[in-house]
């Protein structure tokens, strides 16, 4: 399988994370992507790609435009305020305090597009978060020129991200991107399966009145995870898109067999509807291991899983998302592409 990855991921090097009441390192680092990388050289999965440049235009059938500007311009407006930290938001338009005005001051700006609080942005965000979106448009254009599958190493991660909102490390939806460009290009249907740990409101949210884009999601449950306010079970779509939106919300401990059981729930779903292309957001934070989670899967039932996925024959293009045990994210990822391919 050809692998798309571009350098400027590491552009992407904030310092600090809220968690906890702490500024911690980041979590989503670096070394995740070097990782990958290093494994899909050792393992030789195939060729290995730099992105191509594909611009705004693929981004905005996404997102909106002042929501690309803010993201391109936020660093510059909080340092000329004489911050010296990096940018956080403090503020949000909350249940009973959103009258949908655009603040002018950074700090309501922040507030405006930030979904969530723990992701610092710095110099470097915007163009490692448009590096990343072009390593899935690329990996994407060889599945539109007849390759049967592409793997995008992207980062920063992207699921988290809907067309006005920032946070969960998530910046530019890369999978809602590159979705919209299957359908661009003349496909009448597209599943976005999202394996990662958490939650990917934000492409659920892009596509919720859509039918022409099913998505379906496996995650902890938002009771108890992150984004905590979307990902239940109930959530099935409105107008056009009702009963194409699919949650699999599942409890602390979770293991592979359960989790397995749930992917084949969600395989059917994906069979009957037939795509022309299956886009899988590959988080592998579902791993025993993983800092920030709680699921309990193996090494192996990363191989397991992605045999599953094979399994669907369909084109197939596998997007990088979140994973923390940085130790075993090549391991895990890697181990996913081998099980599709059978091996
Ligand atoms: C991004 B991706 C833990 C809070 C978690 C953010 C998690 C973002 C995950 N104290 N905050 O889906 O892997
Ligand atoms: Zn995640």
């Amino acid at each position: 399988m050809l692998s798309v990855y571009s350098e400027k991921h590491a552009l992407r090097n904030s310092k600090t994370e809220l968690s906890g009441g702490q500024l911690v390192p980041p979590y989503e680092c670096p070394v995740r992507a070097e990782y990958i990388l290093e494994r899909l050289k050792a393992e030789k999965i195939g060729e290995i790609i730099v992105p191509k440049e594909f611009g705004l235009d693929p981004i905005t059938r996404i997102h909106d435009k002042d929501f690309l500007i803010f993201l391109e311009q936020c660093w510059s407006d909080w340092v000329a305020t004489g911050y010296k930290g990096e940018a956080i938001p403090t503020v949000w338009p909350s249940r009973t305090m959103s009258s949908m005005h655009i603040p002018n001051h950074i700090e309501g700006r922040m507030g405006y597009y930030a979904l969530a609080g723990e992701t610092s942005i710095s110099n470097g965000t915007w163009e490692a978060a448009r590096a990343s979106a072009n390593v899935a448009l690329t990996a994407q254009e060889t599945i539109k020129n007849g390759a049967k599958d592409a793997f995008a190493l992207c980062r920063p991660p992207g699921h988290h991200a809907a067309s006005d909102m920032y946070g969960g490390y998530c910046f530019i939806n890369n999978a809602a991107v590159a979705a919209q460009a299957f359908i661009d290009q003349g496909a009448s249907r597209v599943a976005i399966l999202d394996v990662d740990f958490h939650h990917g409101n934000g492409t659920q949210d892009i596509f919720y009145n859509r039918s022409d884009v099913m998505f379906l999601s496996l995650h902890g449950d938002p009771k108890e995870a992150f984004p905590h306010f979307l990902g239940y079970d109930d959530e099935k779509g409105a107008g056009e898109g009702e009963g194409f939106n699919f949650n699999y919300p599942m409890e602390p401990n979770t293991n592979y067999k359960t989790w397995g059981s749930a992917l084949d729930q969600a395989c059917k779903k994906i069979t009957n509807y037939s795509p022309d292309a299956l886009v899988i957001s590959l988080g592998v934070d579902t791993f025993e291991h993983d800092p920030i989670s709680f699921f309990k899967l193996q090494c192996d039932d990363f191989k397991r899983y992605g045999a599953k996925i094979g399994q669907l024959k369909l084109p197939t293009l596998f997007i990088m998302e979140g994973g923390y045990a940085v130790e075993e994210i090549g391991i895990n990822a890697v181990n996913v592409l081998q099980g599709y391919e059978g091996y």
